[in-house]
């Protein structure tokens, strides 16, 4: 059979690449709605060969007919759509942070817990956030096969996890600084071209962002282990796409680089590329466009009992948000 799709923020970097991704992967698809701001209503895009315009999202639109609802807007949209979607028996797949810790809405990644998809008693389910999905993703096999008993990551996050916006102002303030022009920060705090920002999202008053606090939250939901050990410190880099970590394992039980290896080459989804010898090592530019979450530089980590390095690197637009969401339309459109 075949599914009619809505898409809400159609016209965001998640957005576009989720047309790309329905048509590569021949989702069957019987019509699409797409949704955007005032400002881009009109606009047409083109899926599976056949053009779609760009509806006006207001409170009286209405989304009879819609089977599967995916959500890539500001959690404004999220918060008041979603739940309107659902009540209206729509089944709403959530790239915000909105429901993602709630206990009644599953957050999946679906080659890591794709059985969370079995109960959704609010017809929504939720993504999570584009630096949570390679993590979850690179430690579930180590987790099968060893136990783990703490985590530390450091992300390296490209500017299209912000938007398009942030992505011209890397562009204009490079080419600006080229031209000894002055580079003007509007979308972050400081200038970002040629600089690190160990900023994203908002602080606590201990001092960790909102950024870190998710990654934290959803890993140990997504992996059903509440009381791991995990802390987090996420930095905007000046790279256009894909979100690259340096992951830091201890581990239950003894586990050999090789033995990691092998099993992170088994989790499907996973790819690892990791040949120092061959300088071989995931870089974002050998992710971006990508599916697979890009796994290396898996060493082991001497200064602590069954410690392990590893470096991931992974497209945050598409196993990080539209490639994900759209798995689970397939898991949940399989007879
Ligand atoms: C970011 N993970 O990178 C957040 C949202 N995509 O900005």
């Amino acid at each position: 059979s075949k599914y009619v799709l809505g898409i809400l923020g159609a016209t965001g970097a998640v957005g576009k690449e989720t047309l790309d991704i329905l048509d590569e992967r021949k989702f069957p698809l019987e019509s699409l709605r797409l949704f955007a701001s005032k400002r881009s209503a009109g606009e047409v895009l083109s899926c599976q060969g056949r053009e779609w315009k760009v509806e006006e999202l207001t409170p009286e639109t209405s989304f009879a007919g819609i089977d599967f609802a995916l959500i890539s807007a500001t959690d404004a949209i999220s918060r008041e759509y979603g739940a309107r979607l659902s009540a209206a028996g729509i089944l709403v797949i959530d790239d915000s942070g909105v429901f993602r810790m709630e206990d009644d809405v599953p957050l999946v990644v679906p080659e890591v817990n794709r059985q969370a998809l079995r109960s959704m008693p609010r017809r929504i389910v939720s993504i999570p956030n584009c630096t949570t999905t390679p993590l979850v993703m690179a430690l579930k096999p180590l987790q099968e096969a060893a136990g783990i008993k703490r985590v530390v990551v450091t992300t390296f996050q490209s500017v299209s996890g912000t938007g398009a916006a942030a992505m011209d102002e890397l562009m204009n303030q490079t080419r600006n600084l080229m031209a000894f022009r002055e580079a003007k920060a509007e979308v972050y705090p400081y200038q970002i071209a040629f600089n690190l920002l160990p900023h994203i999202g908002s602080f606590n008053e201990g001092g960790d962002c909102s950024e870190e606090i998710k990654i934290m939250r959803e890993t140990r939901k997504i992996l059903e282990a509440p009381a791991l050990r995990l802390t987090a410190t996420t930095v905007r880099v000046p790279v256009l796409r894909c979100h690259s970590e340096a992951i830091n394992v201890e581990l239950e039980r003894p586990l050999k680089p090789h033995d990691a290896r092998a099993a992170l080459a088994e989790m499907p989804g996973v790819l690892v590329y990791d040949d120092p010898s061959k300088k071989l090592y995931p870089m974002p530019l050998d992710a971006t466009g990508k599916d697979d979450v890009f796994v290396g530089r898996i060493r082991e980590d001497e200064s602590t009992a069954n410690g392990l390095n590893l470096w991931v690197v992974s497209d945050n637009l598409r196993k990080g948000a539209a490639l994900n969401a759209v798995q689970i339309a397939e898991c949940l459109t399989e007879h």
